[in-house]
């Protein structure tokens, strides 16, 4: 007890004060930066969202503790990554493209393997559920980032990223995952798994957006995209987790 209470004072101090020793000094924000403020903001906003369900995990029963994990990992990874991204934008006005990429190639996966990880939290699953999702969400990543670095060219880079997209899509809506959500999951569990499915829908769809608008087609300034971008994470990767740990927080207490 009093190691795990210790633990957790470690991470929860270390996480409020390194993360910002991470990123280099080299150039202040500006007050009219607004798209820099964003990046400020959002990465402040996941260090307090990893402390929060780090901690918050000592609250749920021990079957849904991986759940709450794993949203305090892809928080911690992503506010490293914003940092990083942060300080590009601010002393160069670039986008940060390759630190979002490597960002997402970590916690997207992490995310799509939450489905796994709430179902299994209630039933047996099988195992090809977890690589299903995890590959379709790696080739959708990789296949994107060959057709913006210019490895491959874009509109096939998009096209084969889309398709894995939509992939995960189906494995979620009508593959085995969204059949063992609809035949065994409570109610609580139903309700998280549809929020989550709307946003791995919607919430997601902003980026491949982003990329036919602003890449592919140019008709959207760089500023623009990255406070869209910053917005979108806000809901896909924080509300995504506060969705995790409602329900863990609900099953828990039932
Ligand atoms: C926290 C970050 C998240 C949830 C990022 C998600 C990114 C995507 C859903 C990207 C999708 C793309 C396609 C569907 C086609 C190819 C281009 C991508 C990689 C932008």
């Amino acid at each position: 007890m009093k190691f795990i209470q210790h633990w957790k004072a470690v991470v929860a101090t270390s996480a409020l004060t390194a993360f910002p020793s991470l990123a280099s000094a080299e150039a202040n924000l500006a007050s009219d930066d607004f798209v820099g403020i964003s990046f400020w903001l959002i990465s402040m906003a996941l260090v307090a969202a990893t402390v929060f369900f780090f901690i918050e995990r000592d609250r749920v029963s021990n079957k849904w503790k991986t759940s709450l994990t794993v949203s305090g990992l892809v928080t911690l990874v992503a506010a490293v990554h914003y940092f990083y991204m942060r300080d590009v934008w601010v002393s160069t006005g670039e986008t940060p493209t390759v630190y979002r990429y490597i960002d997402w190639l970590i916690t997207v996966p992490l995310l799509m393997v939450e489905f796994f990880l709430i179902l299994s939290a209630i039933t047996k699953v099988p195992a090809g559920v977890f690589w299903r999702l995890l590959v379709g969400t790696t080739v959708m990543l990789v296949f994107g980032y060959l057709g913006e670095a210019g490895y491959m060219n874009v509109t096939l880079g998009f096209v084969i990223g889309t398709v894995a997209w939509f992939y995960v899509l189906y494995e979620i809506f009508l593959g085995e995952a969204g059949r063992i959500n609809a035949e065994n999951a409570s109610p609580a569990v139903q309700s998280a798994f549809k929020m989550m499915r709307n946003i791995v829908t919607f919430g997601w769809a902003i980026y491949p957006l982003g990329y036919i608008l602003g890449y592919m087609m140019g008709s959207v300034d760089s500023s623009t995209l990255n406070i869209i971008y910053n917005l979108a994470d806000v809901l896909n990767k924080i509300a995504f987790g506060l969705i995790i740990w409602h329900v863990a927080v609900t099953e828990s207490e039932a």
